[in-house]
């Protein structure tokens, strides 16, 4: 491998021809316009061979220059926001359900052969209070009663579910016992409170029972951080070996998400000895919300609406860490079962002030979005040597 003086001339090329551009529209942000004609390609072309790629939809995505991308480089999409207990289920225990806004995303994506994977059935966030209030009974049987009530509504229409999000904690601390992944959960979860740790077990069978034909996920973020991938790994295989010697043949938990929340830090071999630790348990991975902050942003600090124009370096920083994770998830093609971006567009991204995205606020597509479309060449790298 060696770096070529004509790929980094390409990609200052990539940069001037979009940034002349002028206005924002359908055409020029996934066309690219002035760009060479290899970068014309959707997204999801120039993938075919390795994984499907995906985004998010939500109902602003569903009109305009939004749809026009998501449709011209995206073959899956996960709900943002509609498939979450707190948009699906009710506000009040035996309360009716509200399917209409997933429902309509589904069928538009269907439509357009854009395939949908759901998320998330059982989380500590975005869950009514009720549904994790009263007796363990009670709160045990709120949690089979909503993912019975969710995945037959779904069956046949999603393919792969993020069964449990986020039970691990935030961080896990250096020194302690990754064997002993229990420890580790998140205390403040509501099904944690009332069940113990037995409810990631109990939510992966009753989804198996629900619909045998799905995939079933456990999704969590900071996943590249060595420790908490330890702690993934060690409940993944626990709860895989048990339900093996019940004389079952498919794992339970069969694949892990790695949601992949990044930025300019992020050390792309910890991501690839993360993906190497899970599938060494025999389950598949998917790269399930990615996007790389320019700069990182605290929780307290999340939302739309505050991008702003990214500065040469920085474009060309960020596109730099999309090619070279691009690159790695090529490698492991035969593992990853998706990679799925969290947004289309820096301004209307959920991390906006970190300008995570592929596309900027006027929809041209960023230094970034020519990288992951060539990520070999946006590095540099001779094939042939
Ligand atoms: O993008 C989602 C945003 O619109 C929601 O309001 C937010 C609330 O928690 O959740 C965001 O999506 C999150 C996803 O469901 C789980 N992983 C972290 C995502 C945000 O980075």
């Amino acid at each position: 491998m060696k770096i070529k003086l004509l790929s980094v001339l390409i990609l200052a090329f990539v940069l001037f021809g979009c940034e002349s551009s002028g206005s924002s529209g359908t055409q020029r942000a996934s066309a690219g316009n002035q760009a060479p004609n290899h970068f014309n390609t959707p997204l999801k072309t120039v993938y075919q061979d390795y994984f499907p790629i995906g985004n998010i939809v939500n109902n602003n995505y569903l009109r305009g220059d939004f749809f026009e991308i998501l449709k011209t480089h995206f073959s899956v999409v996960t709900s943002e926001n509609n498939m979450k207990p707190d948009h699906l289920g009710p506000r009040e225990r035996g309360g009716n359900y509200n399917f209409a806004p997933a429902d309509n995303q589904i069928r538009i994506m269907a439509e357009n052969g854009i395939r949908m994977h759901g998320h998330t059935l059982i989380w500590h966030s975005q869950t009514h209070r009720w549904m994790t209030e009263g007796t363990p009974e009670q709160v045990r049987e709120n949690l089979v009663n909503h993912i019975n009530t969710v995945m037959a509504h779904f069956k046949g229409r999603v393919t792969s579910w993020d069964v449990v999000n986020e039970a691990v904690r935030e961080r896990v601390n250096p020194g302690e016992n990754y064997e002993l992944w229990r420890n580790h959960l998140r205390q403040e979860s509501g099904w944690f409170k009332a069940l113990g740790a037995d409810y990631i077990d109990l939510a992966f069978r009753t989804a198996r029972a629900a619909d045998p034909a799905v995939t079933l996920y456990y999704n969590d973020y900071n996943l590249d951080n060595s420790r908490k991938a330890q702690v993934v790994a060690n409940m993944v295989r626990e709860i895989n070996a048990r339900y093996r010697s019940e004389g079952n043949t498919r794992n339970l938990i069969e694949g892990v998400g790695m949601q992949a929340h990044y930025g300019l830090t992020t050390s792309v071999p910890n991501v690839r000895a993360s993906i190497e630790r899970f599938i060494a348990l025999g389950i598949e991975v998917s790269i399930s919300e990615l996007d790389v902050e320019v700069r990182s942003v605290g929780s307290g600090s999340f939302g739309i609406g505050h991008s702003r124009r990214l500065s040469d370096m920085e474009q060309r920083q960020q596109a730099i860490k999309y090619a070279e994770l691009f690159s790695l998830f090529k490698q492991y093609k035969d593992h990853i079962a998706r990679v799925t971006l969290w947004g289309i567009d820096d301004e209307h991204s959920w991390k906006s002030l970190g300008n995570p995205c592929l596309w900027d606020a006027r929809l041209q597509p960023k230094q970034a979005f020519f990288a992951v479309a060539n990520p070999t060449e946006a590095l540099g790298i001779d094939e042939n040597h």
